[in-house]
């Protein structure tokens, strides 16, 4: 028995029944590097392009050629289902050409390779044709194909040693038919066994984890990029009820100067500053706001809650504590909200609170002083519009917060969710066992936007132009000063109001050389913007802008 089971074993490994064998295991090794393809690129789509997945823009790209008769033929014999056989059947033939590929690459190397960087190509392709494609849409399928291609290599290398060490034992097998039992196991242990096993085990070693992994990234970025995706279109959808009120921009708050900021800074030019790895995709109609802690009684809002309170609109300028002198983390945007004094009301603040820590669904919270938001003159808000739309994805749809005064890190938690008043001394933000201070007060300062530092211009009469803000309180006046000169006045922008950055600029007839441009704000309070230069931990940087000019 034992005797002729080991022989029925023995003849399937003679070469044809071998060959074939292999033939089957390079087939898979092609679909698994096909797969490794997919994920990758599905991968690289969350980081670079959402719009790269190489299936879909292939899918689309088939959509669109597709003649309308073929269409119409889809559309009648698969009804509403047309699409996902159309997917199905893109998956099908991704499976059918990787399997090829691989035995291409086991037989005739390296095609298997080439029809690999084929389909790669040709999916870049589709993607970098579709419509409102970003610049780095290339990176996903590029990337894709070089891991699919190394894979694949590798995975037949793994194969031949295997077969290369497995083959000979066959054919020894077949030659030495009259040889004895225990001769022949000497022989296959001794001499072709350990090569062939350790082949074998380093293909499927390596096939397993290439595949384990093909799934678990593939399915998880394009489960991410989906909900992305939904979040996106239900953003895309809505409509936020038309402003009780609007902002009012001054004749004259938009100075018009090439280089200068503008006054209101657009959405897709925003600074983005948090600790969110990916973006947290909340979906309004599910999203929830609760107001606990210290109140008379908990309270719980939908969106649709705050929408019914009424929006209004909101000039403020954003700023975050990171911001270096003559830095970019500073925004100006027309916000649409509700004072966040008439949400607390409805929960009533208990006495002896003296802090709201807000929370993100991320786990981010924000420690604010309890007056800053129960004041009747600040105009700290919940926002869920941005410069004339829903707050992007990145910048905390559904719902965050702004406070005007007062930097980002203390007072502007996105994707917000909870709304806990309590005390300092109670609880302490995210980033006050961090090195930064729990209370913190934007400093006010002015920066230069025109000449850029390090870009030369040319003599003659240019304006050198920039923005000054000192939220809540207002810009009085802003000086500049070149070389050792005097400080001389610049002419402001009519501000909108006290907590929006104005522009400025003076003219200047600039003389060959390289010169010191300095500038300073003096706000309405008659202060002086802080000299002494301060990094930005624990409470902001402090100093006057200085940047050296080269004139041509
Ligand atoms: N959930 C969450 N909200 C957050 C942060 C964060 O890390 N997580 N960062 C804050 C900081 S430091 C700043 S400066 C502002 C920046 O807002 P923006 O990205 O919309 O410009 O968001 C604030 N809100
Ligand atoms: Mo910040």
């Amino acid at each position: 028995m034992a005797q002729r089971s080991k022989d029925t074993q023995r003849s399937k490994n003679t070469q044809p029944g071998k060959g074939r064998r292999f033939i089957f295991w390079a087939a898979l090794s092609g679909v698994i590097s096909g797969a490794v393809f997919l994920a990758t690129a599905e991968l690289f789509a969350l980081i670079f392009a959402r719009s790269a997945s190489p299936i879909l823009a292939v899918g689309g790209f088939v959509i669109d050629i597709v003649p309308q008769p073929f269409k119409e033929f889809a559309i009648a014999t698969f009804g509403e289902y047309d699409k996902i056989a159309l997917l199905v059947g893109l998956g099908l033939a991704v499976v059918i050409a990787s399997a090829i590929a691989g035995i291409l690459q086991l037989l005739r190397p390296p095609l298997g390779v080439i029809a690999l960087v084929v389909a790669g190509a040709l999916s870049t392709a589709a993607i970098v044709t579709r419509a409102g494609v970003t610049p780095l849409a290339f990176l996903p399928p590029v990337l894709g194909t070089i891991a699919g291609s190394i894979l694949i290599v590798l995975l037949i290398r793994r194969l031949k040693t295997w077969k290369a060490a497995a083959v000979p034992v066959a054919m020894t097998d077949r030659k030495g038919e009259g040889l004895a039992v225990t001769d022949r196991e000497t022989v296959g242990q001794d001499v072709e066994q350990p090569p062939k096993a350790m082949g074998r085990r380093q293909f499927f070693v390596l096939a397993g984890i290439a595949s384990a992994s093909a799934v678990v990234v593939g399915i998880a970025s394009r489960a991410v990029s989906m909900t992305v995706a939904s979040v996106a279109t239900i953003r895309d959808a809505l409509k936020l009820p038309a402003p009780k009120s609007t902002v009012t921009v001054p004749k004259g708050a938009e100075l018009d100067i090439p280089g200068l900021s503008t006054l209101f800074t657009p959405n897709k030019d925003f600074y983005r500053v948090d600790t969110a790895l990916t973006v947290p995709t909340i979906d309004p109609s599910t999203w929830r706001l609760v107001i606990d802690g210290m109140v008379d009684q908990r309270v719980e809002m939908s969106f649709q809650d705050i929408l019914d309170m009424g929006l209004d609109e909101y000039a403020i300028t954003l700023t975050c504590v990171s911001n270096e002198v003559g830095g970019d983390l500073v925004g100006n945007a027309k916000w649409l909200g509700v004072p966040l004094r008439d949400v607390l009301k409805k929960a009533g603040v208990k006495s002896g609170a003296d802090m709201v820590l807000s929370k993100s669904v991320d786990g981010y919270t924000a420690s604010t002083p309890l007056s800053s938001l129960t004041d009747d003159n600040i105009d700290a808000i919940l926002a869920v519009g941005m410069n004339g739309e829903p707050l992007p994805l990145e910048h905390g749809f559904p719902v965050r917060m702004v406070v005007p005064g007062l930097y980002g890190y203390v007072s502007a938690t996105k994707w917000l969710t909870e709304l806990k008043v309590t005390t300092f001394d109670k609880d302490e933000a995210y980033w006050t066992p961090r090195g930064y201070s729990a209370e913190a007060p934007i400093k006010f300062a002015s920066r230069v936007d025109t000449p850029k530092v390090g870009q030369a211009v040319d003599a003659g009469r240019i304006p050198i132009a920039g923005v000054a803000w000192a939220q809540t309180v207002g810009i009085e006046r802003v000086e500049v000063r070149i070389d050792e000169g005097e400080w001389m006045p610049a002419t402001l922008s009519a501000p909108i109001n006290e907590n929006t950055w104005v522009q400025w600029f003076m003219e200047w007839d600039a003389t060959p050389g390289t010169h010191y441009v300095a500038v300073r704000a003096i706000n309405k309070n008659g202060d002086m913007q802080i000299e002494e230069r301060a990094p930005i931990a624990p409470n902001g940087s402090s100093g006057w802008q200085r940047s050296l000019i080269r004139v041509a």
